[in-house]
């Protein structure tokens, strides 16, 4: 063995070894238990970022753990490789953006195999490939075909930079999510998914996923949004037009002074005639539409509004109030119309105070009453006031009460609804999945047959800005339809991108398989995904989607559960200097560079050792170098472990008491990195490793005649623990230390429960109170032994001898006293 560790030979020479066996790729096999661990697939850059490789090890490490558990591990990985970075890249440069994408995963791949990830490459996928698309577009089709993708004009996000549309998960505070532009709306006619369908069910079923961190549930909660209120009808004065608004509070509607609507309503288009009013108020509509819906409903956001010059009755008690336009309501939730309620809704009051509107007080608190002028809304549950035969009674008995007479009487009803929005996937690019679908101007909307997918996105040499590229290939335009054969035109939108990720995980299970998106029995023996790790940026987003998709292929039939992943772990980002590593500030630090300077496994020591996975990592040169010293510290005590023949044998009672100690340590250490693994705890279980070595160092320091049978079985323990963070060392130095099977499939140590025991606590021997001596013990000692290890003690047994014992008294793992 040498003296020091030459990690690139070493790292090289077991990723070869691991390639030619195909050592990690697996087979569906009843007879062993299965594990899927699984991390977010990634988008082909160019290069591998540090945080895909805190991800990509943290995955790596439950494979490696799992596998030596006996488990056969599913470890897929394949590139999100639509999307429009390669578009732009394309147009920069001039070349197809396949071929950029392509040139990018073929880097991003060797960079995975450098860092020794144990992944199944024989599953590989790419979103971009037809043999992966062709059952997108089966899977779109399929859903059209249920009612679940329709075809609608309407306003949509639209992102100048990017020149195509957003989904409302795509815009974040009102920008981009991809570059952080500012979103602006747009009316253009967009293919959605109809996720709304599956609102509650993606509300409700959060519950089966108890392993999803807190965070992610409540997000995807208030995302969703489920409110339950009521509709009620007001009719409009002087029309038979009625305008139906949604509440939360319908116990305030004598309260309700005024009416506002979104200045998207359909009814506001009608009263845009050429009075000057209605010019006014037509000006006023534009303005509201371009402030964007983030801008209009933030907290902070001046209210604005203005007077239609129409009146609604109250159904409740007749009475006339003015209709209102304002910004701070909303087309897209509830009916886009509400009562306005200012003595007991915040922003209707901000409202009425600055346009001059009445206040009625209906709510009174249950202890007491409400000054007559109130500086702002009392928003709390109460007790009933001028509100007629409604009058005294609770809020909440009210509620329904009212809904009960509203329902009677025609003019209302419980509701509920939800804050979630339908997906609009379209996108006027071109790298994208195309939309099988044909316009037929005698059929309408026609799909293209599922056995004549894939619809392929036709090769291009470079690709140009501007609305759906695909609109100007007449070869790929121009097709007769499928129905009554007659010129027709292919759909030259493409997919958003989340559309690819929303299945890829099932895909893995049969990656090549040609008759169908997934194989039954594969998907049977692999499913749920046991562990999956990504992100928490994707907790309202690709987490979304995966969950709708699942439920929809679920009722095609396609799977037999309602959610794909039973344990998610998001992990935290990795910082440089305080922020988050980007070119811009120009704190990158690149994998490449650091695995050439010292090892893939010192990086993947460090990313894993340097902070809680669950928290933000901050980078740091000195830290890498620790975890690169610790390996080669670990080397050189290999040296130190004789060989075969002159090792001397070894029982447990010829240990010392040193020896013992180390021992005792050893099946400590091999506890707590079982325990930590479990837990995603990868910090504390290195940690705990790095602390075993020190031990094995001091006991060598010590020990002139230490045993080198001893030394072996710490060293192989500490070889078998670390592999997991750090594989290529660890099976050179199982190897150095004599095996000759791959550490990969070696059984993960056990620890003896006796030894793996809490050090040893001290028992005080007292005679007649005074004390004598002292004994170590172990910490779960029972009374009997404490008092017969007492009695047998020699220092006490010279206090004791010729007397006669009158009482023993013993205080459980602290003290014996002997009253003599
Ligand atoms: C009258 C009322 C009185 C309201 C009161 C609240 C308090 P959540 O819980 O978020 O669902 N609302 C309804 N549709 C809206 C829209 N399209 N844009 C803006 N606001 C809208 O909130 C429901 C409440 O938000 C509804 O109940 C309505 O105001 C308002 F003391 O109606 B409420
Ligand atoms: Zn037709």
């Amino acid at each position: 063995m040498n003296d020091h560790y030459d990690f690139i030979a070493t790292e090289e020479k077991w990723q070869q070894r691991w390639a030619e066996a195909e050592e990690f790729s697996v087979q569906e096999d009843s007879s062993a238990e299965k594990y899927y661990v699984l991390e977010m697939l990634p988008y082909p850059s160019g290069a591998l970022h540090i945080g895909h490789v805190r991800n990509y090890s943290l995955g790596d490490s439950i494979a490696r753990f799992k596998r030596m558990q006996g488990m056969n591990v599913l470890h897929p990985i394949g590139w999100d490789a639509f999307g429009l970075p390669a578009e732009n890249a394309a147009i920069q440069r001039g070349i197809p953006p396949e071929r950029w994408t392509l040139e990018n995963i073929a880097a991003m791949k060797k960079q995975c195999q450098r860092m020794g990830w144990s992944y199944d490459w024989t599953r590989e996928i790419a979103t971009c490939s037809p043999e992966y698309y062709r059952w997108t577009q089966w899977l779109f089709v399929q859903m059209y075909q249920k009612g679940l993708v329709y075809l609608r004009d309407g306003t949509v996000n639209w992102c100048q930079q990017c020149q195509t549309v957003l989904a409302n998960e795509q815009v974040i505070d009102g920008c981009c999510w991809r570059d952080g532009s500012e979103v602006s709306e747009k009316e253009l006619e967009q293919w959605y998914f109809r996720t709304t369908e599956y609102a509650d069910q993606l509300l409700v079923d959060l519950d089966q996923l108890g392993d999803w961190p807190d965070k992610v549930h409540r997000m995807q909660q208030n995302w969703i949004g489920k409110s339950v209120g009521c509709k009620a009808s007001f009719p409009v004065e002087d029309s038979d037009v009625t305008i139906d608004i949604f509440t939360t509070r319908l116990d305030t509607v004598y309260g309700a002074t005024f009416l506002v609507l979104a200045p998207e309503h359909p009814l506001v288009k009608d009263w845009l005639d050429e009075s000057d009013a209605g010019r006014q108020m037509a000006r006023f509509v534009e303005e509201m539409r371009r402030q964007g819906k983030d801008m209009r409903t933030a907290e902070d956001t001046e209210k604005e509004g203005i007077f239609t010059g129409h009146y609604a009755t109250n159904p409740f008690n007749g009475s006339a109030i003015p209709i209102w336009i304002a910004n701070f309501v909303l087309l897209g939730y509830g009916t886009g119309a509400i009562m306005a309620v200012p003595a007991h809704d915040q922003r209707d009051f901000e409202f009425a105070r600055k346009y001059d509107l009445p206040i009625q007080i209906v709510i009174q608190p249950e202890d007491g009453a409400l000054p007559s002028e109130l500086d702002q809304a009392f928003t709390e549950y109460g007790v009933l006031a001028n509100s007629e035969a409604f009058s005294s009674l609770s809020s909440q008995a009210a509620q329904e009460k009212m809904v009960e007479f509203a329902q009677s009487q025609g003019f209302g009803e419980k509701c509920t609804t939800y804050r979630l929005r339908d997906w609009s996937v379209s996108r006027q690019r071109y790298w994208g999945t195309p939309i099988p679908m044909i316009r037929c101007p005698k059929c309408g909307v026609v799909p293209v047959p599922l056995e004549e997918l894939p619809v392929v996105l036709p090769r291009i040499e470079t690709t140009q800005l501007g609305r759906s590229p695909l609109a100007n290939l007449p070869e790929f335009l121009d097709v007769s339809c499928p129905e009554c054969q007659g010129e027709a035109r292919r759909e030259t939108d493409t997919m958003d991108t989340f559309v690819d990720s929303s299945w890829y995980f099932y895909r893995y299970t049969s990656a090549h398989y040609e008759s169908a998106p997934i194989q039954d029995e594969a998907v049977d023996y692999w499913f749920p995904v046991d562990l999956y790790i990504g992100g928490v940026e994707h907790a309202i987003l690709h987490l979304i989607y995966m969950r709708f998709f699942t439920k929809v292929m679920r009722d095609l039939g396609l799977v037999q559960f309602d959610e794909p992943v039973s344990r998610l772990f998001t992990q935290g980002m990795v910082l440089k200097d305080g922020s988050a590593m980007s070119k811009s500030r120009g704190n990158v630090v690149s994998p490449d560079e650091v695995v050439q300077e010292y090892g893939a496994d010192a990086l993947r020591l460090f990313v894993l050792f340097a902070a809680p996975p669950d928290r933000d990592l901050d980078w740091s040169d000195r830290g890498l170098e620790g975890c690169f010293r610790f390996l080669n510290r670990l080397w050189r005590m290999l040296g130190k472990v004789p060989g075969e023949n002159d090792a001397s044998a070894a029982g447990d009672q010829e240990l010392n008491e040193r020896g013992r100690a180390l021992r005792r340590k050893s099946h400590q250490t091999i506890r707590k990195v079982t325990d930590d693994l479990e837990r995603m705890h990868q910090n504390t279980a290195i940690a705990a490793i790095m602390e075993l070595l020190n031990a094995v160092y001091e006991y060598v320091d010590r020990e002139e005649q230490h045993e080198g049978d001893l030394l072996r079985e710490v060293l192989e323990a500490i070889a078998l623990l670390l592999s997991p963070f750090a594989p290529h060392f660890c099976e050179e130095m199982w190897e150095g230390l004599g095996h000759a099977e791959s550490i990969t499939f070696t059984p993960w140590p056990t620890y003896d429960p006796e030894w793996a025991r809490e050090e040893g606590i001290f028992v005080v021997v007292q005679v007649n109170g005074k004390v004598r001596s002292r004994f170590p013990a172990s910490p779960g000692v029972s009374r009997e032994e404490m008092q017969a290890l007492a009695l047998g003690d020699e220092k006490a047994k010279r206090y004791i001898e010729g007397k006669t014992i009158r009482k023993i008294i013993v205080v459980p793992g602290k003290l014996v006293n002997i009253v003599v």
